[in-house]
C-alpha cells in the first residue's frame, strides 16, 4: 500500500471500519433491551393483586377470545358490544374490593385476544365508548384505583383475532386475515399502548399476553419493551412481551428477551429468587364470567397464595365480572374471607421472601428480617416438623396463630412440635426469631 493511501487511512480511519458497519448492519443483533426498572421492590413486597378479565363477551358467559368463532359464532361475538350496558358498574366498589381482599395491585384486560377495547381510544371504534354505556371503564378505575391506594395496571393482548391487519384470525388463531399488514398493526399496538401509558398513567405493570404466535417475534418485543420503558421508566413489564416462554409454566427458555418477571399460569411457580414470578390463577375456573362456575374454596385461594409466597413469588388472583358490572357477589365474599385472614398474619407474607426452608409436602417459609415464618399447610400425620439445619441461632420461637411451640435446635435440623389442639386446618405459622438476619441463610 502506498505511503499516500497510508497516510489517509491512518487520518480517517473510521473510512476502514465504515464499510463493515454496512455490511454488517442487517445481520448485527438489536440493540440490547434498557435494563428492568430500577424499582420492583414495591411490586414484590406487595405479594397479591387482583386479575380482571371483562368485555361484551361477558353476555355470553362463555370464555373472553377464546369463545369467538368457536361457541361464539364470529358475528355474533363482534356484535356483542352493541348490547353491553354494565350500569352497575362501579370502579369504586371495585377497588375497594381488591383493597379488602388484601389485594395490593390490580390488573385489568384493557383489550384481549378479541380485540374489544375498555377505553375510549382514538385508533379504533371497537371500544367502550361505542357501546350502550359509553364510559371510559379504564379512565374510571384507573381513578378508584388511586383513590384506595390500589396500583392500577393493565393487561394487553399482542395478538388480536379481531384486527384485520393482525395477520391470524379466531377461533383461536386458526385462521388468517384476507390482507394483514403486521407492520402497521405493530404501529397501532405501540399507539394504543402510548393511550393508556399517557392517558391513565402511571401504570404498575403492563401485562403483556398473546406473543406465542407465529406473527409476533423478539425484534418485535424488544421494540415493543423499550416503547413502553420510555414511555414511563418504572414501568414493570412482564416476559409474555417476549417469545420463549416456556407454556403454562411461565419461565422464559435460554437467553431469550423474558422482559421484567416470569408467568407461571394456572399453577404455583416452582420456587425462585433469583428473579420475579407471579402465578396467575382464576378464583373460579374460566376467566371471564361464566355462571355457576366452580368457586375455588377459602382454603385453596389462601394456601395458593401462601405457597406462591413461600416460592418467592406473587399471586394474581382473577375475577371475571358479569355483564351487568359488578363483581359476583360469592367472589367478593371469598375475597373479603381472604382479606380477614391476611388483616391478621399477612405480615407473614408482605414484603417477605420466599425461604429458607424451599417449600415441601408440609408447606413452605417465609422470612423478612431476622424472623422466618414456617406456614405448615399440612402435618401429615406426624407428631412433629423436622427442617434442614440452619447456621443461625433461634432465640426464640412463637405460633402466630395461637398456642404453644416446642422448637429443638441442632446440627441435625429444626425440629417444630405443636400440639393438634394448636394446629390449623389453613395455615400453622411458626415464628422463628433468629440471631441475625434470616437473608443470610442460604435456601435448602
Ligand atoms: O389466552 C389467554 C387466556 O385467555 C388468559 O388471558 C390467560 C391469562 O394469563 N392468558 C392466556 C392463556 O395463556
Amino acid at each position: 500500500m502506498n505511503s499516500t493511501l497510508l497516510h489517509f487511512l491512518r487520518t480517517f480511519p473510521m473510512l476502514l471500519v465504515l464499510p463493515l458497519r454496512l455490511l454488517a448492519s442487517d445481520s448485527s443483533p438489536q440493540p440490547a433491551p434498557p435494563p428492568p426498572p430500577a424499582n420492583l421492590e414495591w411490586w414484590r413486597e406487595a405479594r397479591f393483586g387482583m386479575f380482571i378479565h371483562w368485555g361484551p363477551v361477558s353476555l355470553k358467559g362463555t370464555e373472553i377470545g377464546w369463545s369467538r368463532g368457536a361457541e361464539v359464532p364470529e358475528a355474533e361475538y363482534d356484535r356483542l358490544y352493541r348490547y353491553f350496558n354494565p350500569t352497575r358498574f362501579d370502579a369504586r366498589a371495585w377497588a375497594r374490593t381488591a383493597k379488602a381482599a388484601g389485594m395490593k395491585y390490580l390488573v385489568l384486560t384493557s383489550k384481549h385476544h378479541d380485540g374489544f377495547c375498555l377505553w375510549d381510544s382514538q385508533y379504533t371504534n371497537y371500544d367502550v365508548m361505542n357501546t350502550p354505556f359509553g364510559r371510559d371503564v379504564i379512565k374510571e378505575l384507573s381513578a378508584a384505583c388511586r383513590k384506595e391506594r390500589v396500583v392500577f395496571c393493565t393487561y394487553h393482548s399482542i395478538c388480536d383475532w379481531w384486527h384485520p391487519d393482525y395477520p391470524l384470525g379466531s377461533p383461536g388463531g386458526k385462521s388468517k386475515k384476507p390482507s394483514p399488514n403486521m407492520d402497521r398493526y405493530h404501529a397501532y399496538l405501540k399507539n394504543q399502548l402510548t393511550e393508556l401509558i399517557r392517558n391513565y398513567g402511571p401504570l404498575g405493570i403492563l401485562w403483556f399476553d398473546g406473543e406465542w404466535e407465529s406473527p409476533w417475534n423478539p425484534d418485535r418485543a424488544v421494540d415493543l419493551y423499550r416503547h413502553c420503558r420510555q414511555l414511563q421508566d418504572s414501568i414493570i413489564i412482564n416476559n409474555r412481551v417476549g417469545k420463549g416462554r416456556e407454556d403454562m409454566a411461565g419461565t422464559t427458555a435460554g437467553g431469550a428477551f423474558a422482559g421484567d418477571y416470569d408467568t407461571p399460569e394456572q399453577r404455583i411457580g416452582k420456587f425462585q429468587n433469583d428473579r420475579p414470578w407471579e402465578s396467575c390463577i382464576t378464583i373460579c375456573q374460566q376467566w371471564a364470567w361464566k355462571p355457576d362456575d366452580q368457586l375455588k374454596s377459602l382454603r385453596e385461594c389462601l394456601q395458593t397464595l401462601v405457597t406462591c409466597v413461600g416460592g418467592d413469588g406473587n399471586l394474581l388472583l382473577n375475577v371475571g365480572p358479569m355483564p351487568d358490572g359488578r363483581i359476583e357477589p360469592r367472589q367478593v365474599e371469598r375475597l373479603r374471607e381472604m382479606g380477614r385472614w391476611l388483616k391478621r398474619y399477612g405480615k407473614s407474607l408482605y414484603a417477605t421472601r420466599g425461604g429458607p426452608f424451599k417449600p415441601g409436602a408440609w408447606g413452605v417459609s417465609t422470612h423478612q428480617g431476622k424472623t422466618i415464618y414456617v406456614h405448615v399447610l399440612d402435618w401429615r400425620n406426624e407428631e412433629t416438623l423436622k427442617l434442614p439445619a440452619i447456621e443461625k441461632r433461634i432465640v426464640k420461637a412463637s405460633l402466630v396463630t395461637g398456642g404453644k411451640v416446642r422448637c429443638a435446635q441442632s446440627a441435625q435440623g429444626v425440629e417444630l412440635r405443636v400440639a393438634a389442639s394448636s394446629r390449623q386446618d389453613l395455615d400453622t405459622i411458626v415464628k422463628l426469631q433468629l440471631d441475625g438476619s434470616a437473608s443470610e441463610i442460604s435456601p435448602r
